[in-house]
């Protein structure tokens, strides 16, 4: 029976992930790589250095440590940039309205995110007070699609991966999910999230009935 519902950040709870692909954009640009939304989607859920390799990778480049880390450090600030200007009011639609009623439906929730700014912009868009547990970047040594973000939130909440369902924008979160051993709602295209029990284009979208047979 599920017990818990663990949700992304990015691209699921809010359009963080359009700035995450702009910072990047701006990045590919300045080091004369290829980069559109079509690669972009290679970068959603994957740690920030993990994020750098795969641009360095598509433009055929190799850098020392110290540049790679003065490179990421740089698309952080610009992220960063773009995140402080955001309004509370850019939470996707239905999100809030959703978890509360699946808290009120006796749900455990959770947010699993493999950002390290992931509490920044929930303090942002304040709504720290939705989530039972929260795991950031910081708390991980493997990102998505390695399981470790989404078994360390199970184990806050005191359930077992099978009581858990995860909200996946990303093919490494969906994976991710799965490996652990979890139910997995994709938010996307059905073409890109396949592997998910069931995928809806949009968060708000999910049908609460569908809870149980997932
Ligand atoms: P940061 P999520 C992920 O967040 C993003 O999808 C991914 O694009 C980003 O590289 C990663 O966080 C690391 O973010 O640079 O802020 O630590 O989708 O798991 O909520
Ligand atoms: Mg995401």
């Amino acid at each position: 029976m599920i017990k818990a519902c663990i949700f992304d950040l990015d691209g699921v709870i809010v359009d963080t992930a359009h700035y995450h692909f702009l910072a990047w954009k701006r990045l590919a640009d300045e080091l004369g790589v290829p980069f559109t939304e079509v690669e972009n989607e290679r970068l959603k859920g994957v740690s920030r250095m993990q994020s750098l390799e795969i641009l360095l990778e598509l433009g055929k480049l190799q850098l020392d440590k110290k540049i790679k880390e003065m490179l990421a450090e740089k698309k952080n600030t610009w992220f960063v940039e773009y995140v402080n200007r955001m309004k509370p009011e850019e939470i996707f639609p239905g999100v809030k309205e959703l978890i509360t009623a699946l808290r009120k439906k006796g749900q455990k929730i959770a947010l699993a995110s493999s950002s390290k700014n992931a509490p920044a912009v929930i303090h942002l868009l304040q709504i720290e007070n939705l989530f039972d547990a929260m795991v950031d970047g910081t708390m991980t040594v493997n990102s998505k699609p390695d399981p470790e973000v989404f078994l360390l939130a199970a184990s806050m909440l005191n359930l077992k991966p099978a009581d858990c369902v995860v909200f996946e924008d990303a093919e490494a979160g969906v994976e991710a999910a799965l490996r652990a051993g979890m139910k997995c709602v994709g938010i996307g295209s059905v073409q890109q999230l396949s592997k998910a029990n069931l995928v809806i284009s949009k968060t708000r979208d999910f049908p609460m009935d569908k809870l149980s047979s997932l």
